[in-house]
């Protein structure tokens, strides 16, 4: 039989008992687990499902199609053609504007090829609510949606949920269609009440196909809860400990996830004289042109100097303040806490010596400690302390980001994108071993205007940038990125969304070919071993691909190759305005020095 009337057979039997039922069964409009689902994304306030679908969402497909012809609300659809991809997108929407959204995927494969992200979001503490539909649990016809395919039999595997059950905040299956809302209410709620962080669904196709009486439930009977406050006794002491320090500094890396927590700080800063040190920094969370901005350490094995002169420590939102084995706070010096996750429940070896550790919203908590703080004092030796420190700092990156005479550096690279963006454009940073000098030469000073992935899984760019141009449509992004971290965000899929959902942004691809970081953490680990003397320790990309190439296959990118340091800010400012006048994404693959 030729292939072309094999492939027509197998369709025929692959899909005539869907049809069959289907006509059998058609009615006008039906109400069911899927249309519940739908409305109660809608009703909670979800405007994204970033979706993979497959054998499990006839329901779902139907619902939507169903919905947009009788005139319903439907989130808005985002086609993703890879998982991992989809939940990054969903991350990123979020980082921009806290209000969670939905992952929809396919089964234990889609649940598995979310791969890294999961790590991420759970990481980041990103409220997301991820959908899995599962295997059908019965096999012969007995309710609508029963087993019809051979993947049903291969995707019923004993543990789905237990795949990403240790960075749940929150996961179960859906058995029936009559509390959909509820359970979906539910698990929005945990997810996006401090800690924050992701919840996966789940449920077999008779669940979506199961018709229903229409459920009415109230979604704002499921709102997070309140913003935790400092309890007054331990404010007093805290106050009191700030007003008595000769040298306060405080320490952070995810205070500026929430953008009045950065005002908050400020108004601090000011009223204290007290230094900001930020710390492996996952937002904007203190203006970087602040007089008391002390800067930003990541990896660098030193001793950070404000951190050792430093007499009290207010340790404000952070998963790592320093790294002990190079950089820690001296001897006697008090430390507090203050953290939205001061247990860090989910990380099993952590601990800091706080004298004080407090449960709470930074912003709140800050507000607190502000409106307490009515007299100045003898604080200006604090304040010009600091100035000096921070001015010693920016000295010293103006140095750094001298015009190089030969290899392009990162500094020079970053001194470039800055010079062309405005204060109001959104920076992505997955830089890796250039993550700190982007985030110094940047100098972005906006509240909600830097990020990272706030996690370690690579490839967060790419799915970050959609998602974040997608809640502002308005702005300018520019996501950096090393090399290795730009192939982790299989650019492929992330360049066709772009073009597909209209969501441009310019990504220079800080390319050292190949793998740096992990050459450095040998070397910080074996000094002077074999592999310190190796010429090849595989973690290179000789020869490298075209990476803008890949992104102008798949979704018209503008595509450069930048090679000459002379090149580079014209190419910067080219590129930028392609983003900006042609609402095309621009892709520059900007060669440094070989790792
Ligand atoms: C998904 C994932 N795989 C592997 C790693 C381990 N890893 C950490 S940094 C790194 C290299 C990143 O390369 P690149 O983005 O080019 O940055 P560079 O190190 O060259 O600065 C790797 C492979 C990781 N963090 N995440
Ligand atoms: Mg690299």
């Amino acid at each position: 039989m030729p292939d072309e009337d094999l492939g027509r057979k197998y369709f025929r039997q692959k899909y005539a008992s869907l049809v069959i039922v289907s006509a059998a069964q058609s009615q006008p409009s039906t109400y069911n687990g899927a249309s519940a689902l739908i409305e109660a994304l809608v009703d909670a306030g979800v405007s994204y499902l970033f979706a993979n679908f497959g054998s499990d969402h006839p329901g779902i497909l139907e619902a939507l199609a169903q919905a947009r012809v009788t005139g319903k609300p439907v989130p808005k659809v985002i086609t993703c053609p890879n998982e991992m991809v989809a939940l990054t997108c969903a991350q990123g929407f979020v980082q921009i504007t806290g209000r969670a959204q939905a992952v929809l995927v396919h089964v234990d494969c889609g649940t598995q090829a979310m791969a890294g992200a999961i790590h991420n979001v759970a990481k980041c503490r990103v409220p997301v609510l991820i959908f899995a539909g599962a295997s059908p649990y019965t096999q012969e016809g007995e309710l609508k949606g029963s087993r019809n395919e051979f993947i049903h039999w291969l995707q019923d595997v004993p543990d789905q949920r237990g795949i990403l059950r240790g960075y749940m905040k929150y996961e179960n299956e859906l058995r029936t269609g009559r509390n959909i809302k509820q359970m979906i209410y539910r698990a929005l709620q945990i997810a996006s009440s401090d800690p924050q962080g992701p919840a996966y669904l789940m449920a077999a196709r008779e669940v979506f196909e199961e018709e229903i009486p229409p459920v009415s439930v109230d979604a704002s009977h499921w709102t997070p809860i309140a913003p935790q406050p400092l309890p007054e006794s331990g404010l007093t002491e805290l106050v009191e400990s700030l007003l008595a320090a000769k040298r306060p500094l405080v320490v952070t890396s995810y205070l500026g996830r929430k953008t009045e927590a950065v005002a908050e700080l400020v108004r601090l800063a000011d009223q204290l004289g007290i230094g900001v040190l930020e710390s492996c920094p996952s937002y904007l969370n203190f203006p970087t042109d602040h007089s008391c901005y002390v800067g930003q350490q990541g990896n660098e094995h030193m001793q950070n100097a404000s951190l050792a002169e430093a007499d009290l420590v207010l340790v404000l939102d952070s998963d790592v303040p320093w790294i002990p084995t190079f950089n820690k706070p001296a001897e006697g010096a008090k430390i507090c806490h203050i953290d939205i996750d001061p247990l860090k429940e989910r990380t099993p070896l952590w601990y800091i010596p706080a004298a004080q550790v407090f449960r709470a919203d930074c912003t709140a908590a800050l507000r607190q400690i502000n409106s307490r703080l009515n007299s100045a004092g003898p604080l200006d030796d604090r304040r010009a302390r600091y100035e000096k420190r921070h001015n010693a700092w920016i000295s010293e990156l103006t140095r750094r980001e001298q015009k190089p005479t030969k290899e392009i550096t990162a500094e020079y690279l970053t001194a470039c994108v800055r010079r062309q963006i405005d204060r109001e454009t959104v920076v992505l940073n997955e830089g890796i071993t250039n993550f700190s000098a982007i985030n110094n030469h940047i100098g972005c000073t906006v509240p909600g205007t830097r990020f990272t992935s706030g996690a370690s899984s690579l490839g967060w760019n790419g799915g970050a940038s959609i998602g974040m141009k997608l809640a502002y449509p308005d702005k300018t992004l520019v996501c950096l990125t090393g090399d290795g971290s730009y192939m982790f965000s299989v650019p492929s899929t992330v360049h066709w969304m772009a073009r597909k959902y209209q969501t441009p942004f310019l990504t220079v691809v800080y390319n050292n070919r190949g793998w740096r970081a992990p050459k450095f953490s040998m070397l910080a680990v074996h000094p002077d071993g074999y592999a310190s003397k190796a010429q090849d320790i595989d973690v290179a990309f000789d020869p490298p691909p075209d990476y803008s190439g890949i992104a102008a296959a798949a979704g018209g990118a503008f595509a450069r190759i930048v090679k000459n340091v002379d090149e580079v800010e014209p190419a910067v400012a080219e590129a930028l305005k392609v983003v900006r006048e042609e609402k095309r994404c621009a892709v520059l693959d900007v060669w440094l020095a070989h790792l």
